[in-house]
């Protein structure tokens, strides 16, 4: 009997051990098998020189320097269009902003932008059960028509696939200037109601035209109505006091909102955009930065950036994520140093050639309006390496797709996942880019820019805008500065590009 019991409890030890060990596998299984997390770490006008890892002169960002160095870096990866609105239109659907003639720079009053019918990463990456989230700029319009600043919200971020969201509804140079969770205007009171209007002031609102006594950041162009922390603002704003952002906290808010949401949702696949605002303007570092450059505010704000970028790395790296965790850091558009507001951005460059060696920059047709810093970084899955091949922010959407199996499409997006993972070197034949409602075309080495009236030079920002009564036809491998029109010493690739172009563009 005796002997009977202890075989008895022998046999249950060991069963509840194989038991045990049978969860231990299916754990391994489970998180061998889980989807990677994805992230976009996305800047706002930062330049294809602006980085050290990409040449920069005079600034050493070395935290975007480990995404580029430590993962893939494109030489030749492109923003869809030269300035905010449509570059992120077409990041998050995948579709050429040029066919949505709506998908322009826009006030802080517009209406949503994308359809919430439409096809987007977010939305995508939820069916194939992503947590998703954005945190930071959003530019892409909120609610449909009027919107109610001391309501929900809506539509916005949470109708177009992000369960999370925590942005800033336009720019910082914009009004409203607060912050949005999830639809709702944050710590805003009740009794100080927000009012925001893009064509009239409030009555009795001190504006940057009629106060500069409250000014403490003078503008340039523009940026001359409602004053906000002594910064004058595009548009009017009234009330909403408790609710008002401190510019100089920014990067932290942000920052600390995209480290709390992957902390959160670390047991699950998750998506994040985090949609950083440097170095647009106006360029407000926090006070640990004022000064660090010697570049004036321009330079500390891409500083503060990379700190940024190297604390949420660890954050990353501290939660054991790094490893299962796909990370894409790009630009919207290309740079520009006076946006507006008087920063010293100018005075103060020294060296530094914000586009590196290209023609341009935010605004333009020409190369620094779209050819961005652009890298894709997965530790321990894909290997350092310096792509030349032709990549768009457009085919993250078909690519991503692959990546996780979903068999979604959306006709401009190219699946290029095997050059973003580094196993190819195959990107895409050629590329319509957008720039302030013109488009050019790039094809293998080749650029040509069709003839647009107005002015060549952007005089308020004082950049080459590509205007030009002629056809312009450059070789990028010859002369990437765009230096030299070959229109009319080679008809014969002129007119190759001008068939090609109208295939895609339509005539
Ligand atoms: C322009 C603003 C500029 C910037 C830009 C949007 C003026 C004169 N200029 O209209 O300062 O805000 O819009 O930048 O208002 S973007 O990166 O969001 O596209
Ligand atoms: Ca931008």
């Amino acid at each position: 009997m005796k002997h009977l019991k202890v075989i008895f409890y022998a046999l249950i030890i060991l069963f509840s051990a194989c038991k045990n060990k049978e969860k231990e596998v299916v754990t391994q299984v489970e998180k061998q098998d889980r989807l990677p997390n994805i992230i976009f770490i996305y800047a706002d006008d930062l330049g294809y020189g602006d980085t050290s890892a990409y040449g920069g002169i005079g600034l050493e960002t070395p935290n975007i320097d480990k995404l580029a160095n430590g993962g893939i870096r494109f030489t030749r990866g492109y923003a869809s269009s030269a300035t905010c609105t449509p570059s992120r239109y077409a990041l998050l659907t995948g579709t050429y902003p040029w066919r949505n003639k709506d998908a322009k720079i826009l006030p802080g009053t517009a209406p949503l932008l994308i359809d919430t019918t439409q096809a987007t990463i977010p939305k995508m990456l939820k069916s194939k059960g992503y947590h998703t989230g954005i945190v930071g700029k959003w530019h892409l319009g909120l609610g449909s028509g009027h919107v109610n600043w001391n309501e929900r919200i809506t539509p916005g971020p949470n109708e177009v696939g992000f369960d999370y969201s925590f942005i800033m509804a336009a720019t910082q140079d914009r009004v409203p200037t607060v912050y949005i969770k999830n639809g709702n205007v944050v710590n805003l009171d009740p009794n100080d109601p927000l009012e925001v209007d893009y064509d009239h002031n409030f009555d009795h609102q001190p504006t940057g035209l009629d106060n500069p006594e409250l000014i403490r950041m003078k503008w340039h162009h523009g940026h001359n109505n409602t004053i906000v922390n002594g910064i004058p603002r595009i548009g009017f704003m009234k009330g909403g006091e408790s609710a008002k952002w401190k510019d100089e906290t920014m990067a932290q808010t942000f920052l600390t909102e995209a480290q709390n949401f992957v902390k959160r949702e670390k047991d699950h696949p998750f998506f994040l955009y985090y949609a950083m605002r440097q170095p647009h303007v106006p360029r407000t570092p926090s006070p640990e930065f004022v000064g660090k450059s010697g570049m004036g505010p321009r330079g500390d704000v891409i500083l503060e950036a990379d700190w940024c970028v190297g604390q949420f790395l660890k954050t990353l790296e501290d939660e054991g994520l790094l490893d299962n965790t796909l990370i894409v850091y790009s630009s919207d558009n290309g740079p520009v140093l006076n946006d507006g507001y008087y920063d010293d951005a100018v005075e103060k460059l020294g060296d530094h050639k914000p586009a590196g060696p290209l023609r341009g920059g935010k605004y333009s047709l020409f190369e620094a309006g779209t050819r961005v810093p652009f890298m894709t970084y997965w530790k321990g899955k894909i290997q350092p390496a310096i792509s030349n091949a032709l990549v768009s922010q457009i085919d993250l959407f078909s690519s991503l797709a692959d990546l996780v199996g979903s068999d979604e499409t959306v006709p401009d997006s190219q699946d290029l996942l095997d050059v973003f993972l580094g196993k190819s070197n195959e990107g895409r034949k050629n590329l319509v880019v957008e720039a302030t409602s013109r488009t050019a075309f790039k094809q293998g080495d080749w650029v040509l820019i069709p003839p647009y009236k107005g002015s060549p030079l952007n005089k308020e920002v004082n950049i080459e805008t590509g205007n030009s009564k002629k056809f312009q036809l450059y070789n990028l491998n010859q002369d990437i500065g765009e230096q030299k029109n070959l229109a009319e010493s080679n008809p014969e690739k002129l007119q190759e590009m001008i068939t090609a172009f109208e295939a895609i563009r339509g005539k």
